[in-house]
């Protein structure tokens, strides 16, 4: 922290997406004067985007909330933190004396994975309640890529990532990192390491129904049709064994499954697959044949191929390839970062565990598995909605926006209006939460503490970092574990009243009694110092793989540590794994689950069916964070970004004229949106950012009521999932446009 007379700059490091910059933000008498890019962050070098610059327009925003909210007849009304949870004592309990644990739903949004207070006290919340009805925005995104991982390397979060540092070669499907900044692979400048990797001589090869950012930086982009990589990654598994590509390399003695996969493979031949892709057959066999020989390489998928019917098998063939091409867990091909806490692959026993378990019990109506705990968000509607024993009566979202970034919105609104009570936990009055009874805001960003407990499993190099609060919180307002507390003590009837940090103090101390036995109280001892969240970081690093071990390793980590390192410690580039890292119960490689090997008649079967000759996918934007981030001037301003891209060849045959309206239609669903012609897309592809639609009445966002842009989600059908994971199917649906 540097001091001048009146002016002071802290750190911090950025919550709005999963690159986690760290930051410096020079603040005056309460006031954010400037919010730049932090040279000395071990991490992320001095790396901003213009979102990072704006948490100063989200901490000043008028519409966030700082006050509770009940509504009553009708109509929002400030109240006190004592009103609030007096009114959600009085009817959330009855909620569940009738219906049971089941009748009370959660649903917990993106930007909670940045919520350090979220993250670690939701599953104390969720355990009180007990209930089946857990969902979340993972269905929306990356759980065909969690259960692959699972599956496979025997724990939920055991996400290989590339090591491009070291890399020479690159196939990046559905993924845009030039503007998502990286996903399942927290890398702050994507493209400062794309383009030091392509100055080395490497190569990177995109694969995307659009002409992306992304493609702009790489050497070779292919268009491929929305909805069909399965077949295209099945392709290529293909040929490596076709070919005799195969070469696991050092892997060979932890793989199982080798025959069940060149089996499964078999009718997937190139000149089979090539037309429903629309990639031709000798590209398919010369990409196998790149990655194959290629040094150090590595494929790196994402969110493209995941919000898809076969989003899991994608996500597995990504893996498999990979591993069968010997880049696994090697050098500059996909690598098992090491966390320095919460990892659940450093905890137990190395190299072996109950790997995961998955669909013990069902959704109530569609019959979805459970998957993590948690039902298909895109289920929510329908438990609402129809009667019968664990029919969803209450809800609680949690910095969650799914009337905007669900498919169907339309639908669970109404079901939302259905409730007998609704709880957001939020910063705004939007889409969703103008149809709850009580909100419950959340702090600033930049009066909150910080540690990105969920990055730290997919960050391109090894780190430990820390941010204090920026700003002090108003005395009244609590931070969100304090809130998730008292919910908790509502719901186990111990009253809203309860004296928090002792109610804390009750449940780590037992937590820590279960882990360390008979040192328990010497460790508690040890961690007295701190309270609330960071006394559970402490716990962890100093337990986990860097860690002090409480004194017995000296040299190790902790809190206060990281606290007094300027820009956070830097833990080294990413390390071998294999077989540490895995937790399979076979103690290997679990090349070929008997859940995805089955699933492939199933993509057998899709393989001849004909492509629509218009489909629609999503956009994401720099200055947009799903459905969020448009209430934020920087943000908001500068042209029109909601906007529909088509193809030339597709305007002519759709008579639509660049920069006029056009009606898109799916079935009986429609939108009006604003057409932008552009070579970049595929023909047969139209191109619409999700996270728009900001004209639904009721709501306080002045700012994204001026602009609202169009929903892409109101489009889509809610019943589209990805059988094995849950997920929504958001890519490649079939639409018409229309010139308005
Ligand atoms: N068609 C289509 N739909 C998509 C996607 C797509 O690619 N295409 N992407 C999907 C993906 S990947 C995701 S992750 C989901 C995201 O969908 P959601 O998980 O619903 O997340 P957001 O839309 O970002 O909404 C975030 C909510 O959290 C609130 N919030 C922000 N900060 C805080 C905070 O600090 N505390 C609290 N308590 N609340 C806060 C915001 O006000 C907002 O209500 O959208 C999905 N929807
Ligand atoms: N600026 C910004 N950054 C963000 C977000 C944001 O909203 N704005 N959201 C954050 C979140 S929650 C997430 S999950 C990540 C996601 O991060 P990414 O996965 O990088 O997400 P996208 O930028 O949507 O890139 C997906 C790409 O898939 C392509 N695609 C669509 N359908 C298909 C298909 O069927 N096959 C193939 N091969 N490609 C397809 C799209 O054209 C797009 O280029 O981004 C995060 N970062
Ligand atoms: S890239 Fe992500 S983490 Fe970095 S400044 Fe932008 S929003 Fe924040
Ligand atoms: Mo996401």
């Amino acid at each position: 922290m540097s001091n001048t007379d009146s002016e002071k700059t802290v750190k911090r490091i950025c919550p709005l997406c999963e690159a986690c910059c760290g930051l410096q933000v020079t603040i005056r008498d309460h006031q954010i004067i400037r919010i730049r890019g932090d040279d000395d962050d071990v991490f992320s070098h001095g790396y901003i985007c213009p979102k990072g610059a704006a948490l100063k327009d989200l901490h000043e925003d008028p519409d966030r909330l700082r006050t509770p909210l009940i509504k009553r007849d009708g109509k929002f009304v400030v109240a006190s933190w004592d009103e609030a949870f007096a009114e959600i004592e009085r009817r959330l309990p009855a909620v569940r004396n009738a219906g049971g644990n089941d009748a009370v739903a959660t649903v917990i949004g993106n930007p909670a994975a940045h919520k350090i207070g979220l993250l670690l006290y939701f599953p104390r919340l969720a355990r009180a309640l007990g209930t089946r009805n857990v969902f979340s925005s993972s269905t929306l995104d990356q759980m065909p890529k969690q259960l692959s991982a699972g599956l496979m390397f025997g724990s939920w979060l055991s996400i290989p990532v590339p090591d491009l540092e070291r890399s020479d070669f690159m196939l990046i499907l559905g993924a845009n990192p030039m503007v998502s900044n990286g996903s399942l692979w927290t890398v702050p400048d994507f493209r400062g390491k794309a383009k030091a990797m392509r100055l080395r001589g490497g190569r990177i090869v995109t694969v995307d129904p659009r002409r992306t950012e992304t493609a702009a930086v790489s050497d070779v982009h292919h268009f491929i049709q929305p909805g069909t990589d399965v077949f295209f990654l099945l392709g290529m598994v293909h040929t490596l064994f076709a070919e005799q590509l195969i070469n696991l390399g050092g892997l060979a003695e932890h793989v199982e499954g080798l025959a069940e996969v060149q089996a499964a493979v078999q009718a997937f031949a190139p000149e089979l697959v090539a037309a429903r892709c629309r990639i031709e057959a000798h590209t398919i066999r010369q990409l196998a044949r790149q990655l194959a020989v290629a040094k150090r390489g590595v494929v790196y998928a994402r969110i493209g191929t995941c919000t898809q019917e076969f989003g899991t098998q994608c996500s597995w063939l990504v893996d498999v390839l990979n591993i069968l091409t010997g880049h696994l867990d090697r050098e500059g091909g996909a690598m098992f970062p090491k966390a320095c806490a919460f990892a659940a692959n450093t905890v137990g026993t190395p190299g072996v565990g109950r790997g995961v378990p998955v669909g013990r019990h069902h959704s109530r109506v569609a019959r979805a598995p459970e998957i993590m705990g948690e039902l298909p968000l895109t289920c929510l509607a329908e438990e609402i909605e129809i009667p019968g024993e664990g029919q969803v009566r209450a809800l609680i979202t949690i910095a969650s926006n799914p009337v905007l970034s669900a498919p169907n919105g339309d639908r669970l609104a109404a079901a939302l209006e259905q409730l007998d009570f609704m709880l957001s936990i939020d910063i705004y009055l939007n889409e969703t939460t103008r149809h709850a009874d009580v909100i419950l805001p959340g702090l600033s960003p930049l009066e909150d503490v910080h540690f990105d407990l969920a990055f730290g499993q997919f960050s391109y190099r090894n780190h430990a970092r820390f941010s204090d609060a920026v700003l002090p919180r108003q005395p009244a307002h609590p931070p969100e574990w304090q809130i998730l507390l008292r919910l908790a003590a509502i719901v186990q009837g111990k009253g809203a009243l309860i004296d928090i940090e002792e109610a804390d103090r009750q449940l780590f101390s037992a937590e820590v009694h279960k882990n360390c036995g008979p040192h328990a109280d010497a460790v508690l001892q040890l961690l007295a110092g701190w309270s609330g969240p960071e006394k559970q970081i402490d716990f962890a690093l100093r337990s986990g793989p860097y860690g002090d071990q409480f004194g017995l390793q000296p040299q190790g980590i902790n809190l206060a540590k990281i606290k007094a390192a300027t820009g956070g410690l830097d833990l080294g580039p990413l390390q071998t794994r294999i077989p540490e890292v895995l937790r399979t119960p076979s103690g290997k490689i679990e090349l070929a689950p008997a859940l995805l090997i089955a699933d492939v008649a199933r993509a057998a079967q899709a393989l001849a069916a004909a492509a629509p000759k218009l489909v629609i996918i999503g956009r994401r934007q720099i200055r947009s964070g799903n459905s969020w981030m448009h209430n934020l001037p920087s943000l908001a301003k500068g042209p029109y970004r909601c906007t529909a891209l088509i193809h030339p060849f597709d305007m002519d045959r759709l008579g639509l004229t660049d920069g006029g309206l056009g009606r898109i239609t799916s079935g009986i669903k429609s939108i009006e949106v604003q057409i932008e012609m552009s070579e970049e897309m595929m023909p047969g592809v139209v191109s619409l950012p999700h996270g728009w639609g900001h004209d639904m009445p009721d709501t306080q966002m002045a700012v994204a009521a001026q602009r609202p842009g169009a929903n892409l989600n109101a489009l889509l059908d809610e019943q589209g999932r990805d059988p094995l994971s849950g997920n929504a199917v958001l890519s490649g649906i079939a639409v018409d446009i229309y010139p308005l």
